[in-house]
């Protein structure tokens, strides 16, 4: 038994049905996207990948890349999927943290890992987008089925990494049950079936891309049509053959910046999804003016998988992220007692139910401060629940910014700037953005008789930081906005410079 192969691929196997509309016009049908897996799974087994193990994986998406996720769960494998903007400074971080046994890389990439790799005694194997690399190799000739790895609902099968408040990054254990639970809810509230063809732009290292619509579309036996990443004239293209998307809200303000994108264009769709950051209840209203389709807002997290989502039936609401799915627990409490607080009230979010992860690897003491001794977990989202029921996000606890569905945790980029030469200390703030919903900037404070060269300091990030992380902007300031406790006022400078990248 192994419930999470079982459920999302075995149980297609010898399926001639398209599971991969691909690129290239050619459609890849389940019995050869499962062969595929198995020789994956083959050349697992013989790097002596047990079962729990972690396997690290930063490569380009492609449908080789998602085998790879399939050959893991078969083999018993934990996948620990990684942003492929990722610098080799922040991969070293996650590689180490979780102790993988094996770490896949673009072929591009492997030669900035080798030490690393060397050092930790990890294998690597490279793997293109084009289906090419020492792994693809190693799996020709190898059977095209495998023995699948025995597992529980219980046992981990994914790690995924999610950003700290501290500027450490936590490692948050989803259990194969985790993955399940959610996939098989969502299936059934979003009315998925084997004729659905989910268009997918979205990248597979984070929840929204590998968890929700994927596992979402295998659990029904439908087919994607599997983008390479968001290209407007591409999305234009491929949509009269869709009947679903999910995407994040710079999906939604993108499309609709194209007068091609209409009513006509979307007749065949019968579901649009949006998650990951807030959609603006503006967007919502033109979304359904242009098209005639209500977009289905519904709410997750990395920890958590999916907790709220709008109804299929009945009225989707603007501004609100729905109900509380089936089997899950929603309660707003008092930050600071963590007290229930009565309907309508303004508190932070706690969620419990299947879909909630295992904890931070490696972290109890993290664990133990976001994950409560009876199942709820704080989501540091603040939020209230209407007089309908209807969960509203009005704002967070935690110090995050969310650009285009990527969040980024100020704390991380602080720590970096204070570190520069000639800045005595820094804040980082995000700041409303047109395309990306929200942007990352960066205030420094110059030491005393220092002129600091902002851009050497921007140019000096490079290394370390994702591109996606780094500030769009640096501005020196003579001091910080600070309250009497001496805390920086960081609602003072979102203020202050909230229109700098209004169009
Ligand atoms: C790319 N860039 C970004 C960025 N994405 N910068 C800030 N924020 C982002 N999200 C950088 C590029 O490196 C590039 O740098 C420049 O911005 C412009 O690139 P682009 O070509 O416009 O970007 P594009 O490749 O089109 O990507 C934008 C995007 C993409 C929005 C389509 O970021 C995306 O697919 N986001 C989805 C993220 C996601 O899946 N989140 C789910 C998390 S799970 P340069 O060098 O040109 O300046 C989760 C739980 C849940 O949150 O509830 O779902
Ligand atoms: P991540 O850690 O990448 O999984 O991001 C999770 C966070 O994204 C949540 O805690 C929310 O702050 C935010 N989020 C996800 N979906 C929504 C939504 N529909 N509206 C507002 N915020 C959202």
């Amino acid at each position: 038994m192994n419930p999470l192969y079982d459920t999302l691929f075995g149980r297609h196997a010898g399926r001639t049905a398209p599971f991969l509309h691909l690129p290239d016009g050619t459609a890849l049908s389940y019995a050869d996207f499962l062969a595929q897996a198995a020789r994956f799974a083959h050349v697992l087994a013989s790097e002596g990948i047990a079962p729990g193990e972690r396997v690290a994986v930063q490569v380009e998406k492609s449908w080789h890349a998602l085998a790879l996720y399939a050959a893991c769960a078969r083999a018993g494998a934990i996948f620990l999927p990684l942003n492929t903007a990722y610098t080799v400074d922040e991969l070293t971080y996650f590689i180490e943290d979780s102790g993988a046994r094996m770490v896949v890389c673009d072929p591009g990439g492997a030669a900035g890992l080798r030490p690393l790799t060397d050092r930790l005694g990890a294998a690597l194997l490279t793997l293109g987008a084009d289906g090419g690399g020492a792994l693809a190799e190693r799996a020709t000739g190898m059977a095209p089925d495998f023995a699948t790895v025995p597992r529980g609902a219980d046992d981990l099968a994914a790690f995924l990494y999610t950003s700290g408040t501290t500027g450490r990054s936590k490692g948050a254990m989803l259990t194969q049950g985790n993955l399940l639970s959610n996939a098989e809810t969502l299936a059934g509230y979003w009315r998925f079936s084997e004729d659905d063809v989910l268009l997918h732009a979205l990248p597979i290292f984070h929840t929204h891309g590998l968890f929700v619509a994927t596992n979402v579309t295998l659990v029904a036996g439908g087919s994607m049509i599997f983008e390479p990443k968001f290209d407007l004239d591409a999305m234009i293209g491929a949509m009269p053959r869709a009947t679903a998307m999910m995407g994040v809200p710079t999906f939604y303000t993108r499309l609709l910046s194209d007068d091609r994108f209409d009513a006509a264009l979307t007749r065949h769709m019968r579901l649009f999804v949006s998650g990951s950051a807030p959609l603006l209840a503006e967007t919502h209203a033109r979304f359904e003016e242009r098209t005639g389709h209500r977009i289905l807002e519904r709410y997750g997290m990395t920890e958590t998988n999916m907790n709220t989502s709008n109804p299929y039936d009945g009225e989707r609401r603007p501004g609100a992220v729905g109900f509380p799915l089936p089997g899950v627990d929603l309660r707003i409490t008092d930050p600071a007692t963590g007290e229930a607080l009565p309907q309508g009230e303004v508190g932070q979010i706690e969620v419990r139910g299947p879909n909630v992860f295992k904890g931070y690897w490696n972290m109890p003491e993290k664990t133990a401060e976001e994950l409560r001794a009876d199942g709820f977990f704080i989501t540091g989202d603040l939020g209230r629940v209407d007089a309908d029921g209807y969960v509203h996000i009005v704002g967070r606890n935690k110090d995050l910014i969310i650009s285009g569905g990527y969040n980024i945790y100020p704390k991380e980029i602080e720590l970096l700037l204070d570190e520069a030469p000639g800045v005595l200390e820094s804040a980082v703030v995000g700041v409303p953005h047109p395309d990306f919903g929200e942007t990352v900037l960066g205030l420094i404070v110059p030491e005393a008789g220092a002129a600091p060269d902002l851009d050497a300091i921007l140019d000096g990030l490079r290394g370390s930081l994702a591109r996606f992380k780094q500030p769009r902007r640096l501005i020196a300031l003579d001091a910080l906005p600070r309250n009497t406790m001496g805390k920086v006022q960081k609602n003072a400078l979102r203020e202050r410079y909230r229109d700098l990248f209004a169009d």
